[in-house]
């Protein structure tokens, strides 16, 4: 393998919907560039990014695959990514690591919902763009209604670079109105046959390539200028246009192959490696100080780590970018994630599961290592002395969750190491051993997201498992101020253990004053504040105690023993046995004995003092409320907003994006169970959507009964 410098690579990521073909296309991008023999195809189960098991059981890419291929003397990166929406985190993660987008689009269908989610993936981002029509050899194949299609759902900056001279079943030529000249293909497709566009084609030719002159013309201002003047562009100045409109997205070029057939594969790679932006084009990435890292392949060695992977034999593989200096074998560097010296042992280049060992590579282009000890995704590795980190990928929010249980106690440790190595293949699952639910939480982007996990624990760890349904993290509080009185006493044989406690407590609100008096059953008492602990609750929310005692009625010694006390009803709440939170407690007098006081005592007085008081002061439950925000097409807004009233969300504005509206909701987490399920049945599969944690709120009064019913069952069957 030879050496590339920085600007000889490219680094592409395919994207597109599920089944436009981005795994065939790269199976020919690769096959184009020598790396392969034998073209493999996605039914045969022998492609070279398709290698994994569940990508054979399922016939879909599930993970991103890096990959590279060679052409007219550069080195063209490509990551392959899943089209399926629940593995986004793989069409993020690529996009961070590439340069340039190239899009399938399968011109059967034209656009599709994956087609319209990845271009907004690309487009949050501001990566360029290029559209390759897929498929033009099926008898269905549909240029023209698929670019139609294309100009009114993405972009009207959609410029075609070339048009099918035959579609369909014998489609081997292209008409390519950038160099004027008509490409046509063997069978076995290759290398194309460049000769003159046939007469009756011309006038068509003509007016597409006067399209593409004046887009060029207008990416840039000097270039319009030698058009007005000259009224025309040399084939240099357009393509200097062209890369130029590419890069900032004033443009999206569009060529048309047929990827099973290997027909105009050679075409859109002369165009990859010349016209596509590499790393010096693009926006430097800034670091986690602040400052930006320019691609400066004399700079110091730095690198990013977008990928992780587990593989047979193996062990974890690290996918990373170089994005400064020069990265060779036997490199010490520091992981400035967690300060681990790493020394870069075993140095590939990928294209799926193969892997060539390389000695060095440059600025801009993307490995892999093997035999890290501390590194994983989103990890920056950098040459000594450079103290700083990539800000890094990110991705997706959860939104599905579930709770899973292995069907035998014995696997829970198995389980346990399964789940870990899942989340370092594929951050977006995520795994939380809630203490408080007494349940394993896998928080995934969808069902079928968490399906293929389970596939995986079942077929390669061979682990059973269940999914059952998650609870709800609950909390509760309370509304009005309440006092109470607890004498612990007992006297049994030896020692005696004596300790009361009086308390008032309420609702805590931040910035909210202490009381200074206090008054109840007729009685008014004046508080002082002598000593104060305000607690940060590991759940959220806050609990104020205070120390009133006067006159000695209990020992300064014994006060955190109070707190102790408090501490453990605030851990099982008296409705739903939920965490507390939002308290504020007065202790404001007590009685000691001479003899008997101790701190057990005392925790046991203020434990039960506190949960008596907590009885009376009119607890309620709160629950996790989410900001949800939903993308959806106009079409179907108001079914979607009257499923989320159903849910008893609260939307709270909407706004107009192209063709899609912006739903913006709160909607409580106990009713977005399975939401990507429902919408996705709802919208047809048109609707994004992400959710984020916003804050606790009371339940309405009918849940609250609702929900401490169940409690109640659920215990008594315990
Ligand atoms: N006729 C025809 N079929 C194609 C072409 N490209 C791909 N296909 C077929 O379309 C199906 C899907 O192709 P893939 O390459 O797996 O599509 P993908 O975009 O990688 O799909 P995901 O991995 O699910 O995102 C396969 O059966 C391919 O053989 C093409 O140019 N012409
Ligand atoms: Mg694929």
């Amino acid at each position: 393998m030879k050496t590339y410098q920085t600007d000889q690579i490219k680094n592409i990521a395919l994207l597109g919907n599920s089944g436009s073909g981005k795994t065939t296309l790269a199976e020919a991008l690769l096959f184009n560039g020598g790396v392969i023999e034998r073209r493999g195809t996605v039914d045969g189960k022998n492609t070279v990014s398709d290698y994994r098991p569940i990508e054979h059981e399922n016939g879909n890419s599930i993970y991103s695959t890096v990959l590279y291929t060679e052409f007219q003397n550069k080195k063209i990166n490509i990551i392959d990514t899943p089209g399926l929406d629940d593995f986004s985190g793989g069409v993020i993660s690529s996009l961070y690591a590439a340069d340039c987008a190239v899009m399938t689009i399968n011109v059967q269908n034209g656009v599709e919902v994956g087609t319209e989610i990845h271009f907004r993936h690309a487009e949050k981002v501001h990566k360029p763009l290029i559209l390759v029509m897929n498929g033009l050899d099926h008898e269905k194949a549909n240029f023209e209604k698929s670019l139609e299609m294309m100009k009114d759902r993405l972009s009207s900056n959609i410029i075609l670079v070339q048009y099918p001279v035959n579609e369909g079943v014998g489609f081997n030529a292209v008409i390519d109105v950038l160099k004027m000249k008509m490409f046509q293909y063997s069978k076995e497709g290759g290398p194309a046959k460049v000769l003159d566009i046939p007469a009756d084609q011309k006038q068509k030719a003509e007016e597409l390539h006067n399209a593409i002159v004046e887009k060029a013309a207008e990416s840039d201002e000097s270039l319009m200028e030698l058009f007005f003047s000259n009224d025309t562009l040399t084939e240099e100045e357009i393509r200097k246009g062209i890369a130029k409109g590419l890069l900032t997205r004033g443009m999206f070029p569009d060529f048309c192959v047929s990827s099973k057939n290997n027909t105009g594969i050679d075409r859109l790679m002369e165009f990859i490696v010349n016209e596509a932006p590499s790393i010096t084009d693009m926006p430097a990435p800034v670091n986690s100080k602040g400052a930006v890292i320019k691609a400066n392949p004399a700079g110091p060695a730095s690198l990013y780590v977008f990928k992780s992977s587990i593989e047979e034999h193996i062990g974890e593989i690290n996918y990373f970018r170089v994005y400064s200096g020069k990265i060779t074998e036997n490199l010490d560097v520091v992981n400035t994630n967690n300060g681990v010296k790493e020394r870069l042992s075993q140095l590939y280049i990928c294209a799926g599961k193969n892997r060539s060992r390389v000695p060095e590579l440059h600025t801009g282009d993307i490995g892999a290592l093997v035999k890290l000890k501390n590194t994983k995704t989103d990890h920056t590795l950098n040459a000594p002395g450079n103290d700083w980190r990539y800000e890094g990928v990110k991705f997706p929010e959860p939104k599905f969750r579930t709770a899973i249980k292995a069907q035998s106690e014995h696997d829970d440790e198995k389980l346990g190491e399964a789940l870990n190595k899942i989340h370092l293949e594929d951050p977006t699952i995520i795994i939380e051993y809630s203490k408080e639910l007494k349940q394993i939480i896998v928080h995934g982007q969808g069902e079928y997201h968490l399906n293929i996990m389970k596939w995986h624990l079942d077929n390669i760890y061979k682990i059973p498992t269940n999914f059952n349904a998650p609870k709800i993290p609950y909390r509760e509080t309370i509304t009005k101020t309440a006092q109470a009185d607890y004498r612990h006493k007992k006297q049994s044989g030896g020692a005696g253990q004596f300790g009361e406690v009086h308390l008032f407590i309420e609702p805590y609100t931040e910035g909210s004053s202490e009381l200074s008096v206090m008054k109840f059953g007729g009685k008014e008492i004046k508080l002082s504040i002598r000593g104060k602990d305000e607690i940060d609750l590991d759940w959220g929310g806050k609990l104020v105690y205070l120390n009133c005692i006067v006159g000695g009625s209990i020992d300064a010694r014994f006060m955190p023993a109070i707190l102790k006390g408090l501490m453990e009803k605030m851990e099982v709440g008296p409705l739903t046995g939920s965490y507390a939170r939002d308290i504020r407690v007065y202790v404001y007098d007590g009685k000691m004995h001479p003899v008997d006081s101790n701190e057990i005592s005392f925790r046991l007085a203020g434990r039960n003092a506190f949960s008596m008081a907590f009885k009376n002061a009119g607890p309620k439950i709160l629950e996790p409320i989410y900001d949800v925000e939903i993308m959806v097409p106009s079409d179907r807004m108001g079914d979607v907003i009257s499923d989320l009233q159903g849910r008893r969300g609260m939307v709270l504005g909407m706004e107009s994006e192209k063709r899609f509206e912006v739903i913006k909701a709160r909607v409580p987490l106990a009713e977005m169970n399975k939401y990507s399920t429902a919408l996705s049945s709802i919208t047809g599969g048109r609707a994004m959507y992400t959710m984020k944690f916003s804050e606790y709120a009371q339940v309405p009064g009918d849940v609250q009964d609702a929900v401490i019913k169940a409690y109640s069952e659920e215990e008594e069957e315990e």
